[in-house]
This record gives structure tokens, sequence and C-alpha cells, in this order.
């Protein structure tokens, strides 16, 4: 097998800090290549055969077939290596790990990812950029994560008492909005900022 991974992508990091929690070490484990924005192999032809929309992380099986979809590798490996679960167990579990993250994708990722690109300077030319839209999402950023803190104050982590993929959603999430948006967890979020302690003092949290 082979991961494909671009350098500094957030959809990419999902799945680097997924791996991580499963110990399973890129390179050694899970060999990889990591593609860059600026020499943008990922939009060769070679590299479109595999995955048309051009984007990552692809995960490419020893029989050629490809899954280029961050939770669709992460299924993948959570069914190869079941431990330590980060999809949920049973009927409920699992179901309640899919609606958090699928909240953590919808509600703060891709604002996240769409005020990034409709507002900063390093998409100018590289996407046609609506800056009145960026800060419309930049503003549904802030309020999620108003809902986020309120949440936590019901549970350690966003799906319940363990650490889960929707956990990882919310912290790439939270790290682009703070690096790329200057938007960092607001101190008087209680609730939020004991959960951005947790996770990112976790190993995890540096892959
Ligand atoms: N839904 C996809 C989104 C993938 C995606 O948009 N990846 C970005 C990096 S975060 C990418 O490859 N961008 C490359 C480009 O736009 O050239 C997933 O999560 O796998």
């Amino acid at each position: 097998m082979k991961l494909y991974l671009l350098k500094n992508g957030v959809n990419p990091r999902r799945v680097r800090i997924f791996l991580a929690e499963k110990r399973l070490r890129l390179g050694e484990d899970v060999p990889f290549e990591e593609f860059d924005m600026d020499s943008a192999g990922h939009k060769d032809p070679a590299f479109r055969a595999k995955n048309p929309m051009g984007t990552l992380p692809v995960l490419e099986l020893d029989d050629g077939t490809v899954l280029a979809e961050s939770v669709a590798i992460c299924r993948y490996f959570e069914e190869q290596r079941p431990e330590p679960p980060l999809m949920g167990r049973g009927a409920l579990g699992s179901a309640t790990v899919e609606m958090w993250n699928r909240r953590m994708e919808h509600e703060l990722l891709l604002p996240v990812i769409g005020a990034f690109v409709h507002t900063h300077p390093f998409w100018v030319g590289k996407r046609e950029q609506i800056p009145a839209y960026g800060e419309l999402l930049r503003r549904q950023v802030v309020e999620r994560m108003t809902w986020l803190d309120r949440e936590l104050a019901e549970r350690a982590f966003v799906a319940g008492d363990t650490y889960c993929i929707a956990d990882i959603t919310a912290q790439v999430a939270l790290l682009t909005a703070r690096g790329a948006l200057k938007l960092p967890v607001p101190e008087d979020q209680v609730n939020l900022t004991r959960w951005w302690t947790a996770v990112s003092a976790r190993p995890s949290a540096r892959a």
C-alpha cells in the first residue's frame, strides 16, 4: 500500500493523527509519499489517474484500489487495527461518533477551510476568492466554537468519554483556525480550552 499526503494539508493531517493514535508509523508500517502545493505533483496526470479530484489524502492498496477520502481511509485502518477504537463500538457508539464527526466536519472544519481559502493571501491566484463569503464563514467559526464550548461542559471529549475521530476533526479545524485565521480558542471558553489542552498534549498531536 501507499499513502499519499500533502505537506501542511489539513485533511492529510487527520489521517496522520489517526495513524499515530493507532500506533501505525508512517514509513515503517504505512509507506507514504508527500506532495506539496508548490511543486503540485498531485495535479499531474499520473496522480489524477488515481484521484481525478487531485486532492489528498489518497490511500492506494496493493491491488491498485484507491480510497480518496480522509474518513474512508480512517475507516480502512480502523477495521485493520481495531485498537484503540477511534470510530465507536456497537450500533449506538458508532452512530454517535459518526454524528459528531460529521458535525465537526460540516459545522467547523468546512467553514474554517472556506474562511481560509476565501480570505487568506496564500490562496490569491490559486483559488477564486469571495472575501465577503469568507467573512461570513469566519463568523460561523466563532459561533461554532461557542457551541462546542457548551457541548464540552457535558463530557471529556467531543463524542463522549474517550478520544475519537471527531476529536481529530475538531483538532485540525481549530489548529487551522488558530494558524490561518488567527482565531485561537478564546480563554474564557473554559470547556473548549480544557479539551484543547488535553488533545494538544497527546503525542499524536505532533504527527
Ligand atoms: N474530502 C476530502 C478533501 C480533500 C482535500 O480537499 N484535500 C486538500 C488538502 S486539505 C487538498 O488536497 N488540496 C490540494 C489542492 O487543492 O491542490 C478528504 O477529506 O479527503
